[in-house]
């Protein structure tokens, strides 16, 4: 595997903390983070180590005001790929969304601006969605002669369900601030920059132990894929492993001797 400490990449910005938190940053803002060759390459690379690299949770951000327009339709256009070629193309991006989803570590996106096309596809592959005033989520295949080649018909569809998704993608219905949290888009609407509160919830959870979030962040996605009662079987395998880890012995012990911070409603 690479070393972490050697990894070059083109479109992508990686910022390591002490605390494990890592910051990766969509870095082609000129071109509204339209996802390239170079892009989907940068993101298999860095989600397919981030477990291995000690990556604690990941905030996926973007440099200006756009989180992701999406595919890069000129490289495609001046491409003029074959079926072959794009369906090849499609299956990178899926490599990448599934090294998201799947890698087991806690991906929380920062959205802001357009979360478009591709884009959307993007963020539906991160455990937690953070939208600000200026976020928008759309699906402008329909338009552009286009369909979903990055997910959406599957991630898209079980965050906000078929109906929504097909209305989406088939008449350009553009959703943004709490309508779009409602229906299920993204799991936080903040006032302030969606980037220091993905910041602040990324230091929480990674401050969860590895192996539990590791389940969290992959188990819980495999299990989506089964049958209910393989998802049970396979729920009390993880649970079996998780929850006699040796490092979970310090909490509990915590709690057993009213140390342990106990469950409150907000204030
Ligand atoms: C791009 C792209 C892109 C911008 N590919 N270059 N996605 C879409 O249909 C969304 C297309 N983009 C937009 O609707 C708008 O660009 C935005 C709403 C995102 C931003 O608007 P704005 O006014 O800030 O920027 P702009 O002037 O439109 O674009 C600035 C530059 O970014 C310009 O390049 P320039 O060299 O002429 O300065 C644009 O060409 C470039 N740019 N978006 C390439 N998407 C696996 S299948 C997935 C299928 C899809 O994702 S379809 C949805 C595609």
């Amino acid at each position: 595997m690479t070393d972490i400490d050697t990894l070059t990449l083109t479109n992508l910005r990686l910022e390591r903390h002490e605390d494990g938190v890592w910051i990766v940053t969509l870095a082609r803002p000129a071109k509204r983070n339209a996802l390239d060759v170079a892009t989907i390459e940068d993101l298999i690379v860095l989600f397919s180590g981030a477990a291995d690299w000690g990556a604690r949770a990941i905030v996926l951000a973007a440099e200006g005001d756009h989180f992701c327009a999406g595919l890069d339709l000129v490289e495609h256009h001046r491409q003029d790929r074959s079926a072959a070629e794009f369906m090849r193309i499609c299956l990178r991006w899926h490599e990448a969304f599934n090294k998201m989803e799947y890698g087991g570590v806690p991906v929380i996106a920062a959205l802001k601006g357009a979360v478009v096309g591709g884009g959307l596809e993007l963020a539906s592959a991160a455990h937690v969605r953070v939208a600000d005033g200026s976020t928008y989520f759309a699906l402008p295949e329909g338009q552009r002669g286009l369909f979903a080649g990055g997910g959406a018909t599957i991630r898209v569809s079980g965050l906000i369900g078929k109906a929504r998704m097909v209305d989406m993608i088939l008449t350009g219905r553009v959703y943004q601030g709490q309508e779009a949290i409602g229906i299920g888009l993204a799991q936080y609407l903040v006032e302030g920059s969606s980037f220091d509160f993905a910041l602040d919830l990324a230091r929480k959870v990674a401050a969860n132990l590895p192996l539990t979030n590791f389940a969290i962040c992959s188990a819980i996605s495999h299990m989506q894929n089964m049958s209910a009662l393989d998802a049970a079987y396979a729920e009390s395998a993880v649970a079996g492993i998780v929850n006699t880890q040796p490092d979970a012995r310090a909490r509990l012990e915590a709690f057993a001797n009213r140390t342990a911070a106990r469950v409150r409603p907000n204030e």
